[in-house]
């Protein structure tokens, strides 16, 4: 659409589930709004991210969408934790069924986000200089959606393929008889690498620091369970509203072994409510894991808040890795030892462990030698080189602010986000930020967002926002944006609820904390308070008239 035509009262950066939610959500409030997408089609992540083993870590009946009681009835999910290509299809599911496309620019991306003084609108410029102009701006622009990629001597010069599970192709990529080298073991990595080894002739394994990673819940859904969370949802939807990972840890009673549970943080799919590792002796605890295997020890409620539990925990973990590979060599590589569990997102994993027993994977540890250069035919560490027919970056994200500082924001009097972010994100409930009226980001640094079941945290962020824009409009306000006051309180508060937890140890170097980009602040960026305080909070806000914001 471009800017001769009318303007919308919103535009919106990403047709993901965020920027999907926002077209409908306004919709429905009377506005009209525009959404421009980098991607060729709806899914954000779920369009992006398509390499062999992608899922979600949280159970596909709450990672779904709550407003729509018609949606949540019709559409059926075929496992308990989905699928990439299952999540895809739900994305357009919803964009067909609620007609959003009509709404939307596709194979579009925006280079620069400016606020105009004169007129008190937003204007977004397309890499191919096409403008959107509106009073109203969303960045949905995801969490995870700028892919990292390392720089490292001569990766130019492959002469085979490159791939990056971020950004993996839409079309099949055939690495039958291959050479695999992959670089990263983070989620996507332990994802990739089992299903990588099934395929490839051989796949080389770069890894530079070791993974907790527990073996995720792969059951079909039952259909007696889906029925009946069809018929709980709306108390399944209150109970996730009370949750401080917005999920609702619904037990099923047809099946209660189908659904596994959650955690409170949504993001490791096991409950804490073990008790304490702690107060069992030795045997014990080795008795427990035998039996349960290891995700128990991420059921411990001192794992994550005593040191020394942790430790122990580790230490098991540890043991149970030696148990699983049989080269005690590359068990040994694969251990984690200088961060602790609780640090990280949590990983789960299909068969990883197991992936080292097959002939065909070797593991390369980068800390006993380190990758040198990238060569025409592969990748020579300091031991020697890696013949490679195609080289897999699993090397993560510019996570949180990534996507928004690429976008070149510039706020009121020129006013740059860079130049305000320089040494750290500052928002208030990552909502907003001062200095850039009118401009909205969903699920931005500073609220729950990947501590939370997303789908519910981009549900509560767009109503939010549409709350915020009806009333402005309702009450003839031209402008919103946080007083300095409320930004500084609440990063002082996000800052320090963080403090002590696990994920800010000093020994913990996570995306969280924004430590796997060079030179990047380290801040720790999500709110671990837990959604319903956060949330009470923005409610807070919207009931007292947005009483921590200037309004004009
Ligand atoms: O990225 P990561 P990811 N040389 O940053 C390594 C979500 N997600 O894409 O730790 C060598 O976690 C790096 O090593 P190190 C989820 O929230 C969810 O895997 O920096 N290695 C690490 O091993 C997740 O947390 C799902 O030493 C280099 C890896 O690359 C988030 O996305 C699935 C390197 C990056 O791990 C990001 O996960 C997938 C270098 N120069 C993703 N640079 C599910 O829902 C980096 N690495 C299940």
């Amino acid at each position: 659409m471009p800017a001769t035509r009318q303007m919308p009262d919103v535009i919106v950066v990403g047709a993901g589930f965020a920027g999907m939610y926002a077209i409908y959500r306004l919709r429905a409030a009377g506005l009209s709004v525009h959404v421009v997408e980098a991607g060729s089609d709806v899914g954000g992540t779920w369009y992006w991210n398509r390499y062999p083993g992608a899922r979600c870590d949280v159970p596909s009946l709450e990672y779904s969408f709550g407003f729509s009681p018609e949606l949540e009835q019709e559409w059926d999910w075929p496992e308990v934790f989905s699928a990439q290509p299952d999540i895809l299809r739900y994305a357009n599911h919803i964009a067909d069924r609620f007609d959003l496309r009509r709404d939307i620019t596709f194979n579009t991306r925006i280079r620069a986000v400016d606020y105009r003084d004169a007129t008190a609108t937003w204007r977004l410029t397309a890499e191919d200089g096409r403008t959107w102009e509106a009073p109203f701006c969303i960045m949905a622009t995801g969490c995870l959606s700028v892919p990292m990629k390392p720089e490292l001597p001569g990766a130019d010069t492959f002469r085979g393929r490159v791939l990056h599970t971020g950004a993996w192709p839409a079309e099949p990529v055939d690495l039958a008889g291959k050479r695999v080298g992959i670089i990263g073991t983070g989620s996507s990595g332990v994802q990739a690498i089992p299903e990588l080894a099934r395929e490839a002739a051989h796949l080389t394994v770069f890894q530079r620091t070791p993974v907790y990673t527990m073996p995720a819940n792969r059951k079909a859904m039952r259909d007696a369970v889906q029925q009946e969370f069809k018929d709980n949802y709306r108390q399944i939807r209150s109970l996730q509203q009370a949750n401080a990972g917005g999920v609702s840890n619904f037990r099923p009673t047809r099946s209660v072994n189908t659904h596994t549970p959650t955690t409170t943080t949504a993001t490791t799919g096991f409950r804490a409510g073990g008790g304490n590792l702690l107060d069992l002796t030795p045997e014990e605890r080795r008795a427990r894991i035998a039996r349960r295997g290891l995700g128990e020890l991420l059921t411990f409620r001192d794992v994550y808040t005593n040191p020394e539990a942790n430790d122990v925990a580790n230490a098991l973990y540890r043991e149970g890795v030696h148990h699983l590979v049989q080269d005690p060599e590359t068990a040994e590589r694969l251990c984690p030892k200088d961060y602790g569990i609780g640090c990280k997102r949590q990983v789960l994993d299909r068969d990883f462990y197991a992936t080292f027993n097959r002939d065909n994977v070797t593991l390369v540890n980068l800390r006993e030698t380190p990758i040198e250069s990238i060569t025409p035919s592969g990748l020579r560490t300091s031991a020697g080189d890696h013949e490679l027919d195609v080289l897999i970056y699993a090397t993560g994200f510019d996570a949180m602010t990534g996507a928004l500082l690429r976008a070149n924001i510039t706020g009121r009097d020129g006013t740059l986000l860079a130049d305000k972010w320089r040494y750290g994100p500052v928002t208030y409930l990552g909502l907003q930020m001062r200095g850039f009226p009118n401009l909205f980001t969903v699920t931005g640094p500073g609220s729950p967002s990947v501590l939370c079941n997303m789908l519910v945290a981009i549900e509560q962020h767009v109503n939010w926002i549409a709350d915020c824009i009806t009333w402005m409009q309702a009450t003839h306000h031209a402008t919103i944006e946080p007083l300095d006051a409320s930004e500084d309180d609440w990063i002082a508060h996000v800052n320090a609820v963080a403090e002590g937890t696990m994920y800010t140890a000093p020994s913990c170097n996570s995306w969280y904390l924004g430590a796997n980009i060079p030179g990047k602040p380290r801040i720790f960026m999500p709110y671990v308070g837990g959604y319903p305080r956060y949330k009470a909070r923005c409610d807070a806000e919207t009931a007292s008239n947005y009483a921590g914001f200037e309004v004009l």
